[in-house]
């Protein structure tokens, strides 16, 4: 287990937003922590596992519609957009739309500079020719973009379903800070996963490898690590629900007996069957995503599915 650096007997600084969202969450009922939190080194890592799962088909789905949407995007989008990425892009995604755009520009941003720096590089590399302006920001807020690209019109990009992550009021919000931070003839090109039966989307959050319960439990393992916790990790399992009522899978990670522990100085117990709820993925019928995406003051003007109908490729205009 990787631990927190030392330095002259002093436990390096945890972010606080972490430790006041673990604390304020551990200490509510229900108990809730946000899945922001999910993603340090080992997080990361695991993430990117999942996304190679078998069971879990929204990433190579989404990229497969990507491959006949792109083009398509192309032709209604017109020349001479910046593409600014939201999140910024390592992935196999990424290159679908600048390979069929062609833009000039492309601006990804996000919160995290490092990553940003290293995907900015690789796509730098891959494509030559165009102007890569990386933009450490955390994009749930209007943003003031980069003063050279003020006159250009914008391409979003949002992939991965990623708002799913957020409860429906935050997706709208998002979605109206987008089209601000975009400005006037923006599009957006958004992925978002489409509900289906629990047959397929329970096993996607919970796979046979464990890969998933290994990514959820890696954040109790994360305040051990951070905020100088001892949290008997192997007292909780990974649980994957479906609720149909807010179409949503949630995750949650449940107490298999009764367990007291410390993080950052406080104690904390939780009952057996007690459940710390980590993460939220909403699921959008066709009708619900162009809703969604209206009420966040976009006008949806093209749709893409895979043969399945398991995800939805949206482009909207401002
Ligand atoms: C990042 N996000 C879109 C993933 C999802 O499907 O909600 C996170 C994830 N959680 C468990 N598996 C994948």
């Amino acid at each position: 287990m990787l631990k927190p650096e030392i330095e002259d007997g002093q436990q390096m600084l945890a972010d606080p937003q972490f430790r006041a969202n673990v604390l304020d969450g551990l200490a509510r009922r229900p108990r809730a922590i946000p899945a922001r939190w999910f993603y340090d080194r080992r997080g990361s890592e695991l993430f990117e596992k999942i996304t190679d799962l078998p069971e879990y088909y929204p990433t190579r789905t989404e990229r497969s519609i990507l491959e006949t949407a792109c083009p398509e995007v192309a032709t209604l989008a017109g020349e001479g957009r910046a593409v600014v990425e939201f999140g910024s892009g390592s992935s196999t995604k990424t290159p679908i739309l600048l390979d069929a755009v062609a833009p000039s520009v492309y601006v990804p941003i996000d919160i995290s500079g490092d990553f940003l720096r290293e995907s900015s590089k690789v796509l730098g590399d891959q494509f030559p020719d165009l102007l890569v302006l990386p933009f450490e920001a955390d994009f749930m807020r209007p943003l003031s973009l980069p003063k050279t690209i003020a006159d250009t019109p914008k391409l979003g990009f949002f992939p991965g379903s990623t708002i799913g992550n957020m409860i429906p009021l935050m997706a709208v919000d998002l979605l109206r800070a987008m089209r601000s931070s975009l400005g006037v003839g923006a599009m957006l090109l958004i992925g978002m996963d489409r509900i289906k039966g629990e047959d397929v989307l329970v096993p996607a959050y919970d796979d046979a490898q464990g890969v998933t319960a290994a990514f959820n439990l890696n954040l109790l393992e994360r305040i051990n690590r951070e905020l100088d916790g001892d949290i008997p990790v192997d007292a909780f399992r990974h649980k994957a629900v479906w609720n149909d009522d807010r179409a949503r899978i949630e995750m949650h990670l449940e107490a298999m007996r009764d367990v007291a522990f410390e993080v950052d100085g406080r104690t904390f117990e939780v009952a057996a069957g007690e459940t710390i709820h980590t993460e939220n993925s909403h699921k959008y019928g066709a009708r619900d995503a162009r809703i969604l995406l209206r009420s966040g003051g976009w006008t949806p003007i093209a749709a893409w599915t895979d043969p399945e109908g398991l995800f939805g490729v949206y482009l909207a205009e401002a």
